[in-house]
Formats: structure tokens, sequence, C-alpha cells
């Protein structure tokens, strides 16, 4: 068979275009005269998934061969973006496919256009696992991605009369050339139905969960190449379909719409990804999406196990991580004990210990309502067998707590699994924790919170039972492969070019070697023209979305992400306001002098999230008022971008001057575009929050413009305020005063109410610090924002000086890729080694 398959060489242009050519005609059947861009993007897909194909299946060989200790990512959430372009850079293959489609008359950048953008994921957490997959395969770890193919992603936002109108992203619908659907691995997942006590074949007890209904997983494969290593992974997406037995069934008893209905059923499982990060939003369909992926996925890589030959459960552990990404896969504690105890077979004891050492937890979200909690009621419903083991569970874990701390001691109803009330809960969070061999927070500040504010029980126990390190910190990245090199050519061809090769790109730390030519005036000089051509594709951009023209030499300010009231979009707007105040007061001349702004937000809102989606109102409404504002306009504008998403910040991401990482301090647990700001020369206007605060460390004080309150003096503000003691700053004042006076409210009454509510809830000195009130110290921050921002315009003005920062800062960030990251997972996490694929195999 071997001899018969067409040989190609896969870098060779001319190879490329005949394999395009074959897939246009014979994949696509289009005639090699009458072709859309869409149906090229398509066949030039193919083309790639062909090689992919085949490293994929060699890289899974070798794994198998090697027999290496495996990790899986168990993630709800996928953020990949667009395949295409970063596929071609990762297989080593951008000349060879320029020269070909430069041959047949087409430019690759159009084609890449054409591919949608899969947005299987929210925000942060989603693209740091799309993030992990990428250096995972670049340090070529035999790790896996899991998780659920859905229909239907992330909405497309659409901004009607400046308000965001959810719109159905069926991504899936013309079919992606990238995945490979494989019907034959399929597995069925259980839901509902109840537990009965019985014997097995061998005449031994035995626990059955039998009945209820079953829906097949059906494997959907996502190849990641590596970048410079011939190691490709997998990211194994999991489709609902409806289960066969259970079909025939129905049909036999001609009960047609009944198993029309059942087969719906069973897809919708897979369909939608919530749209919601955050606030936990208690949906059944959620939770079942969370064990559906989950069993599959646990089933997948047991089986895989098992096929090992003489294999023995004790080196379960040896063979296999799991990473479970945030509480949305936490159902694996009470799976994997199930599969082990009841399907496999092994005894009690030995499973708690495989499961307790194979497991880790990471956290993201210093928001305790993103903590979810499941009424006990719907699992028992839903996985019945599942209760039974978390109150076994359970039950040893609170015994053992008792022999430690007493009967009663308050650590003990801190620490249950459970949670009493009306509605007795299961809380995830401890589920995992206690399943967990590691539990990891996301930046250095975020995991000291887990230790001190979010689990400060379980971190005493693990200091009482001599194991402090069960909690560590794994520091966030991002992958310089897609952030730097596909987003933004210029920088990339700028490091190799001073640095000699393209090897920055595996090893970040190389970049330091920038650092003496960041005075040198030819790089300044090339430097200005690299964001000088960032700003005009971002021109371009906004000009589409937006219908704005900007001015491509004034400073770009930027501030993307989940629209959320403590990243404090609206601290960022009420500032543009007052900046635009502070030009009217200006005469003719003295605004000349002025620093030019474009200011552009963009971000999803949760679609349930009232004031997220007012402060979008709020934004749009502004940008009406200013940019069309004859005096000011060519000194500041202001825009909100549409459909943020990840292909939109690789256009917008390259461009900015400055970009806005705001929240409160002690409630961003990371955040990841920070980094891929720094990265790309941009500074940053940020609070002492998340990961800004390590970014500072390694660029250096001066590349950051940071403002506000830190973390300790977020209880005392809020303690003093309420007590009556929370001044309002007279330009904040003058600010709320035009709100409130409707000059941004266009003469929409429910605009005007809107937004004047939102000033009313800052208002409430009473209530600062607390849910109804200024809760994320808006007004308290606000004269310190302000300081920042002039700062950000006097050292704007020196050009010199600010070009020496951003290479500065952009050529210090090699402990922010993921590369990074992923190795400390790697070694301190999941005992997982590299396996590099040789090339001839
Ligand atoms: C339970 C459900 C409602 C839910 C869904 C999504 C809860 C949380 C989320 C998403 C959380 C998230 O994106 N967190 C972000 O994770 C990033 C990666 O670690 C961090 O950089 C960022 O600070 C954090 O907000």
């Amino acid at each position: 068979l071997w001899k018969l398959m067409d040989t190609y060489e896969p870098n060779d242009p001319e190879s490329i275009q005949k394999s395009f050519a074959r897939h246009l005609e014979y994949s696509l059947a289009c005639t090699r005269f009458n072709f859309t861009m869409e149906d090229a993007y398509r066949a030039a897909g193919l083309v790639l998934r062909d090689r992919l194909l085949e490293s994929l299946n060699d890289t899974n060989d070798y794994y198998r061969k090697m027999d290496v200790k495996r990790g899986y990512y168990l993630s709800a959430e996928y953020l990949i973006g667009r395949h295409m372009q970063n596929a071609i850079a990762n297989l080593d293959l951008e000349q060879p496919f320029k020269e070909a489609f430069i041959g047949l008359g087409m430019e690759l950048e159009e084609l890449f256009h054409e591919e949608a953008d899969p947005a299987l994921g929210n925000g942060g957490l989603g693209r740091l696992a799309a993030c992990f997959l990428d250096s995972m395969a670049t340090l070529s770890l035999p790790c896996w991605g899991y998780g659920i193919r859905y229909s239907y992603g992330m909405f497309k936002q659409e901004i009607q009369n400046g308000r965001q109108v959810e719109c159905p992203d069926f991504w899936i619908g013309d079919g992606c050339p990238f995945e490979i659907p494989r019907p034959d691995i399929t597995y069925p997942v259980r839901l509902y139905g109840e537990v009965t006590h019985g014997e097995d074949e061998k005449g031994n007890w035995c626990v059955n969960w039998v009945g209820g209904e079953i829906v097949q997983a059906m494997a959907y494969d996502n190849p990641i190449p590596g970048f410079d290593t011939y190691n490709t992974n997998n990211l194994r997406l999991w489709r609902a379909c409806p289960s066969k037995e259970f079909d025939l069934d129905m049909f036999s008893a001609a009960a047609y719409a009944d198993s029309v209905e059942s087969r719906r059923k069973a897809e919708d499982l897979s369909a939608v990804l919530y749209p919601n990060d955050a606030t936990y939003e208690g949906k059944e369909l959620r939770l079942r999406q969370q064990y559906f992926f989950v069993s599959a996925s646990l089933q997948d890589l047991l089986r895989d196990f098992i096929k090992r030959p003489n294999y023995k459960w004790s080196e379960l552990p040896e063979k296999v991580a799991v990473q479970m990404n945030d509480t949305h896969p936490t159902i694996a504690v009470a799976e994997m004990m199930r599969l082990l105890v009841d399907v496999m077979h092994v005894h009690w004891e030995e499973a708690w210990d495989l499961t307790t050492k194979c497991l880790n937890y990471t956290n993201h979200t210093v928001m305790p309502e993103a903590l979810e909690k499941w009424p006990v009621e719907m699992i028992e419903r839903m996985l019945p067998r599942h209760l039974q083991i978390i109150g076994e569970l359970n039950l040893r874990w609170i015994k053992d707590l008792q022999k430690k701390y007493g009967d009663h001691s308050p650590v003990i109803s801190a620490l249950s699994i459970f949670e009493e009330g009306d509605i007795k809960k299961i809380r995830m969070g401890n589920l995992a924790i206690m399943g967990a061999n590691k539990v990891n927070g996301v930046a250095a500040i975020h995991t000291e919170i887990i230790k001190k504010e979010t689990f400060p029980e379980f971190y005493k126990y693990c200091c009482d039972i001599g194991k402090p390190d069960k909690i560590v910190n794994m520091t966030n990245g991002v992958t310089p492969r897609r952030w730097v090199h596909c987003a933004n050519p210029a920088l990339s061809a700028i490091f190799t070019k001073y640095l000699g090769s393209h090897e920055w790109l595996t090893d970040m730390t190389k970049l330091k070697g920038m650092l003496k030519f960041k005075e040198d005036s030819k790089l300044h000089s090339e430097w200005m023209e690299m964001k000088r051509e960032c700003k005009a594709k971002l021109a371009a951009f906004v000009k589409e979305k937006c219908d704005l023209d900007i001015d491509q030499d004034a400073l770009i300010d930027i501030q993307i992400k989940r629209i959320h009231e403590y990243k404090r979009q609206l601290m960022n707007i009420l500032y543009v306001i007052h900046r635009y105040q502070e030009l009217k007061k200006k005469s003719p001349g003295e605004r000349e002098k002025t620093q030019k702004r474009v200011v552009l937000i963009g971000g999803k809102a949760a679609s349930a999230y009232v004031n997220a989606k007012i402060i979008i109102k709020l934004i749009s409404n502004v940008g009406k008022v200013i940019n069309k504002d004859p005096d000011t306009s060519k000194y500041l504008k202001v825009a909100f971008v549409p459909n943020y998403c990840v292909s939109a910040a690789q256009v917008m991401i390259p461009a900015s001057d400055i970009s806005e990482h705001i929240s409160t301090a002690g409630t961003e647990a990371s955040g990841t575009s920070n980094m891929k700001f720094v990265m790309n020369g941009g500074l940053i206007v940020g609070t002492m929050d998340g990961a800004n605060i390590e970014i500072r460390e390694e660029c250096g004080e001066d590349t950051m413009f940071i403002f506000g309150c830190l973390e300790h003096q977020v209880a005392d503000i809020a303690a003093k305020a309420k007590s009556g003691h929370y001044p309002i700053d007279s330009r904040l004042q003058a600010v709320f005063q035009a709100i409130r006076n409707g000059d941004f409210s266009h003469g929409e009454p429910e605009a005007q109410a809107e937004f004047c509510s939102l000033v009313d809830r800052l208002c409430n000195i009473q209530a600062a610090g607390t849910w109804d009130g200024d809760k994320y110290l808006v007004i308290s921050d606000f004269p310190s924002f302000i300081d920042a921002q002039a700062r950000v315009d006097a050292t704007y003005a020196d050009k010199a000086k600010w070009c020496k920062l951003s290479i500065q800062a952009a050529s210090s960030m090699a402990k922010f890729s993921t590369d990074r990251t992923i190795k400390e997972y790697a070694e301190v996490i999941w005992g997982v080694k590299p396996a590099v694929r040789p090339l001839e195999d």
C-alpha cells in the first residue's frame, strides 16, 4: 500500500499546486476554470490537511512506540482562531506556499480571510488553552487537548444603534477543512437512569448504572502542528450523536417522530457554547455538556492506556496526567472513579490513589461566583452513580478532617464538597481540589489570592499535612508563533534580521539580544515603520468595521477583552469623556499642541449581563458625539469595535501604542492580552493586578504606566467609603454631570435612564465596595488613572524615548511565552517529557 501512495515533496511549490488542483477538482467538485476564493481557501486547506494528517498519524505511532507518559488537557473551551496561516507557519511551508499561490495568481493573505474563525470559547481561558496546545506541540510533548465540538461557537456581536445584538455563529456550516471526523471513534455516554446492585459474570458484587439515555460521543480530530519540530499533536473534540441501538428500537416500534426528537435532543448536547464567562449560570444543559465531554475523554485515554501490552493499573500515574481547565471538567474526579471502580473493577482505595495522582486542577478566576456549584438534586437525577461516589468520597474526607480538627471545626463545613442550605449543592471547586494532585493559579498574585481568599481552609490543610506545595503558581503565557510571527510579520522579520535567526520563536530569551540595539537609530526607524504598517492595516480594519477614518499619526489606545465591570471599561470611557471636556476648554491653538489619540474598545458582553450591555451603548454613544465634533475630532476619536475575536485581535494588537489593563487590583486572575500587546511593542496602562505585575518586573518599571490602589488597600477603601468617606474628584464630577445632562444620550430616553443608572450606582457612597455601589472602585482610582494617562502623553511626545521603551519591553517578554509556562506544567505538574519524532521513522 505504501508503494501505491502518491508520493509528494511536501515543501515543493509545484507539488503544492498539483495537490491544490486535485482537491479543487476531486474533493470540492469545482473545475480549474470556475471556482471562488472560498473554494480556493478550502482546497488550500485540504492540501495542508494532507500534510497535517500524515504528521499527526506518524507522531501518534511514535508516542505509542516510545510508550511515553501522556498529558491530557480537558477544557470546555478552545478559542483556536483561524488555522491556515498558523499551520503554514508551523509546518515551515510559508515560502513554498507563497510561491505556489503567486504562481497561480493568488495572494495567500486573501485566502486566510476566507476562513471562519472557530470561536469555541468565551475569552481568556479558552484562548489560553489554544496557546497551550501550540506550545505542547512545539515542545514535542505528547499532550492532547480534549473538548467539545460546538456547532455554534461564541455568538457574533453586531452593534445596532450602539447596542449589542447577538447573532448565531454556525461556524461549521460549510465544513472545516482542517478537522478529521472519526466515525470509528465513538463512546457511549449515559445520562439519567438509576443505580442497581447485582453480581458480575464472576459472581462478584457490583454496581450497575442502567437505563436513562445514551448519547454517542464521536471524535473530530484537529491536528496541532508544532513549530520547528516534526511533531503534530491532536485536539480531539467530541460531537454528540444519537445512540444507534436506541434509534433502532424506536424505528422498530415505528415511533418515527419520537426517534427524530430523541436524535435532536442528543445533538443538542454539543450544539452551543454557553456564551457566559465569570458568572456561573446553573443550566442543566451545561452540566450535561461537561459530563459528556469528560466521560468520552476519560474513556478514550483509559482505552489508550489499556491497549499497552501487560498494563498494570498501578502504572497509570506513570503514563497519564490530566489537567482540568477550571471547574468545568471537574466531574472528571467522580467519572474517573466510576470508570476505574465500576467498569475496570479496580478497588476503591487504589482507584482513589490513582485518580488523585493523575488529575490536576487550574483555577482561573478570582470571582467566587465562577466556582460552579450544582444542585444535589440535579446530579442525583442526571448522574445518580456519581452522586453516590461523591457522597462516599466526602464521607471519607470529612472523617479525615474530623480526626485532624475535631468533629465540629468550621473548617469541615468549608471543606465539605456539599454546601448546605435551602438548595443543597455540590461545590465543584472543592471536589476538584480534593481530587487533584496539584492545584494552580495563573499568575503570582492570583496564586496568593487562592491561598488566602479563595481556598484558605484548604491551603491551611495542605500546610498542616506538610504539603504546602500542592498549590503552585503557573504564570500564564501566549504563543509567540501566532501573536508575533503571524500577527505581526514585520516585527518578526525585524527580530530575525537583528538576531540572525528565527530561534527566538522557540526560545524567547534570545530576544534579550535586541536590547543592545534599543537606542540604535536604524532600528528605531525600522521599528517605527513596522508600527506604521500595522496601523495602516488597523485603519483599514476600523474603516470596514466602524466606518471611521483614523489618523495613523495618532497614539493608538486599545482595550479589548470581555466586557465586565471588574475590567472597568466604564472607567476608560469616563476618562475619554474627561479628555474630551479638556479639549473643548482649550483654544484652537492650544489644541494643536495636544497629543492626538484614537481610543478603540471592543469585547462581548454576556447576553444576560445588563450593565455590561449599557457600557457598550455608552461607549458607542460617546463615540458618536466626539467623532463628529469639529472642535475635537482631529485630536480624539473613540469607537466601539464590533465582534472582538481572535482574528480581530491579530489585527488590532500589533497596531497599539498603549493598551488598557485596568481591572481593580485583585480581580483579574492574570490577563493574557497584556502579554500580546507588549510582545508587539505596545506599552501598558495598568493596575497592579494579574500578570501586569510580573510583566512590569520583567520589562522595567519605566515601560508601564501603573496607577490605582493596591490589592491590600481595597478592603480599607471600601470600609472608609461605607463610613461616608469616598470623595469624588471634581473632574469626574464634571463627567458625571455631562452624562446626567444627557450629552451622550442622543435624546433617547432609554439610554439616558440607563446611563444615569450607571452613574448613580457609582455615586452611592455608602454602597461603595459592595454589590450595589462602586464595587470596583472606579471613583477611587479615577484621579490616578488621569495621571497615568498624562504620563503616557508626555512620554509619547519624545519619540526616541518611546521607541526605546517599546523595544525594551518587547524584548523582555521571554517569561510570557507559553513555551515557558508549558515547560513548567510538564515538569512540575505532569511529569511529561518531550518525545521528539525523528523525520524518518
Ligand atoms: C462557569 C462558567 C460561567 C464560566 C465560563 C467561563 C466561568 C468562567 C469562564 C472563563 C473564565 C476566564 O476566561 N478566566 C480568565 O482566564 C484567563 C486565563 O487564565 C485569565 O488570564 C483571566 O484573568 C481570567 O479572567
